[in-house]
């Protein structure tokens, strides 16, 4: 399941991991003028993806896998989004996880709708979620969730704020009784993903099946959950969530060792005082 991966524990690591294009030179104030265009579309985006459920019986849901859905919505707020983006940032990149895309010095990883099976259904746990990754390394990253109007957002080295009020991990520090959100997709094996969950059960801790790993992802950064888990996602589903929860003082995966960035990786993030007993007992940090 994609590269091994090392522990990055809300430290301000330094070279990029991973394919790398370089160090441009972007200032603090054009990574914070792309946050903030990040904010507004990602809000703009949640707007356009709610529009769609005005009467949910007519949202057109196509099936991309089993248990793999994507909508009409999807595919128009992914296009939305970059359009957007593009007016104001020519020179950047996009990949997209309906529309796919190409990696360039300044790339934005989009998911318009994360958490696609919940929102054809009209669950509420689904969202926008948009990253700006530079050189191979995550920069910005804006989740906003619109169910409940909460507009997370992380720059390297600024902290993580939700509707701009700095948040942090929780402060758990013992497994049993921790709670942990663990996604599963077709993409990785039915008895693999039992392993874990018997593991993280036998260990007293509450698990967790939401369906959104950005979303699971902004919890842990918020605090609300202690950590998240997943075989494999792709770069679309977590580099927002994952900047969220190091920014948070959390720790996480280098999702973005190796090629990732297009085949995707394994994913867990944690309060630091969890991270590596948890690392462990999933198996995320192959030998
Ligand atoms: C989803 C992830 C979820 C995973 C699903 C799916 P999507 O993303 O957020 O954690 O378990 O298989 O990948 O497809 O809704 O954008």
């Amino acid at each position: 399941m994609g590269p091994k991966s090392a522990v990055v524990c809300s430290i301000r690591h330094g070279g990029p991991p991973g394919q790398s294009f370089g160090r441009p030179k972007l200032d603090p104030d054009e990574f914070a003028a792309r946050r903030q265009a990040a904010e507004t579309v990602a809000r703009d985006a949640g707007q356009l993806a709610q529009s769609y459920l005005a009467d949910r019986r007519t949202l057109k849901v196509a099936r991309k896998g089993p248990q793999d859905v994507v909508t009409e919505a999807d595919s128009a707020v992914e296009r939305m989004i970059i359009a957007t983006l593009r007016s104001g940032y020519p020179g950047d990149t996009f990949i997209g996880e309906e529309g796919g895309g190409a990696v360039g010095e300044r790339c934005w990883v989009i998911d318009p709708i994360d958490g696609t099976t919940n929102f054809a259904r009209g669950l509420p746990h689904w969202c926008v979620s948009i990253a700006l990754v530079v050189a191979g390394r995550t920069e910005v990253g804006v989740i906003f969730d619109p169910n409940a109007d909460l507009l997370y957002s992380a720059q390297r080295g600024s902290g993580a704020r939700c509707n701009n009020t700095l948040i942090q991990v929780s402060g758990t520090t013992e497994v049993a009784g921790a709670m942990v959100d663990v996604g599963y997709s077709s993409r990785t094996g039915i008895d693999d993903f039992g392993t874990m969950v018997t593991a993280l059960l036998q260990s007293g801790v509450n698990v967790t099946q939401a369906g959104s790993a950005a979303l699971g992802l902004a919890r842990v950064a918020d605090g609300r959950l202690d950590g998240y888990a997943e075989r494999h996602l792709y770069a679309w589903d977590v580099l927002a969530g994952m900047l969220l929860v190091e920014e948070a003082g959390g720790c996480v995966n280098e999702f973005l060792a190796g090629n990732s960035l297009t085949t995707g990786n394994e994913t867990i993030a944690a309060t630091p005082a969890l991270y590596a007993v948890l690392a462990a007992m999933l198996m995320m940090r192959r030998a």
